[in-house]
């Protein structure tokens, strides 16, 4: 891969958190790093104990494959790799290459001089993810509460726990996340989209810039949130996305056992009511 112009004043030694100079070089156009050392070898090691996982398991059916948590007796003590062992070292392996990776990008951006907006966005994610299959098992008690690793398995546990709570999506946080996740997915198609055609303008012209872009925007709906605007916002709408999901799902189980449809019992036991 070609050197752009600039890289040759910021791929430069330095900026890195652990390691020093050790990892501090580049394979090919990828940053290596600490964590990205770290990041190869729980990826490694948490892929290969899915295979070792399907191949003891009873189908190779891409979609019928599963690794599930230990038992719910096990709590949360580590269990035997066949009842639920296997699924303890993946889910860890798995935490240790998202941490890693979300390090590296801080490196990277320390390299840049950049902000830390990409490792925070990302960060979302992973507390997600951590609170799912982590914070939320271990406030419960048991490894078992956290959901198996397969195609349809995980989906039969998205269905389960929903049904648990009668209606899951009238779990008021889960309403707020949805609707983060939808703004977002809005965002980025009026951004994506508008993006594109100012790159690609008729044969013969030229490509279109910002100008255009607000202006677009001012004669279609009266408003142009800015170059810059949109990606804050953008930020915005993905954080929350993020933040929202891992408060929904923290919520069910160690603050609400009950039905999320009788939470909106609140408003029903006002005393102006009566
Ligand atoms: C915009 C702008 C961009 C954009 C987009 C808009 C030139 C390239 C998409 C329009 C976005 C608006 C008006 C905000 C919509 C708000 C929500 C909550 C969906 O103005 O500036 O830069 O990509």
């Amino acid at each position: 891969m070609s050197l752009l112009s600039f890289e040759r004043k910021y791929r430069i030694r330095g900026g890195t958190l652990l390691g020093g100079d050790l990892f501090d070089f580049w394979v090919g156009p990828f940053y290596v790093g600490f964590f990205g050392v770290t990041t190869a070898l729980f990826s490694m090691v948490g892929i290969a104990m899915i295979l070792y996982g399907a191949a003891i398991g009873p189908t190779w059916n891409l979609w019928q494959i599963n690794i599930a948590p230990p038992d719910l007796s096990y709590g949360l003590q580590l269990a035997p790799l066949r009842q639920g062992g296997l699924w303890q070292v993946i889910t860890f392996c798995a935490v240790g290459a998202f941490s890693s990776w979300a390090l590296r990008e801080v490196e990277i951006c320390r390299k840049l001089g950049m902000g830390y907006h990409v490792p925070i966005a990302f960060s979302t994610a992973i507390l997600a993810y951590v609170t799912l299959e982590v914070i939320r098992p271990v406030l419960m008690g048991g490894w078992g509460h956290a959901f198996p690793y397969g195609i349809f398995s995980h989906l039969d546990w998205v269905s389960n726990v929903g049904y648990q709570y009668l209606h899951f999506h009238y779990n008021p946080a889960h309403i707020i996340a949805v609707c983060f996740f939808f703004t977002t997915v809005l965002s980025l198609a009026l951004h994506g989209s508008l993006v594109l055609a100012a790159i690609n303008p008729k044969k013969g012209q030229v490509v279109k810039g910002a100008e255009h872009e607000n202006t677009f925007f001012r004669d279609f709906i009266g408003y142009s949130v800015g170059t810059l605007g949109i990606h804050r916002l953008g930020f915005l709408l993905a954080v929350n996305a993020g933040v929202w999901s891992a408060i929904c799902i923290v919520i069910s189980g160690p603050l609400w056992t009950r039905s999320w449809a009788d939470w909106y019992g609140w408003w029903l036991n006002m005393p102006v009511w009566n």
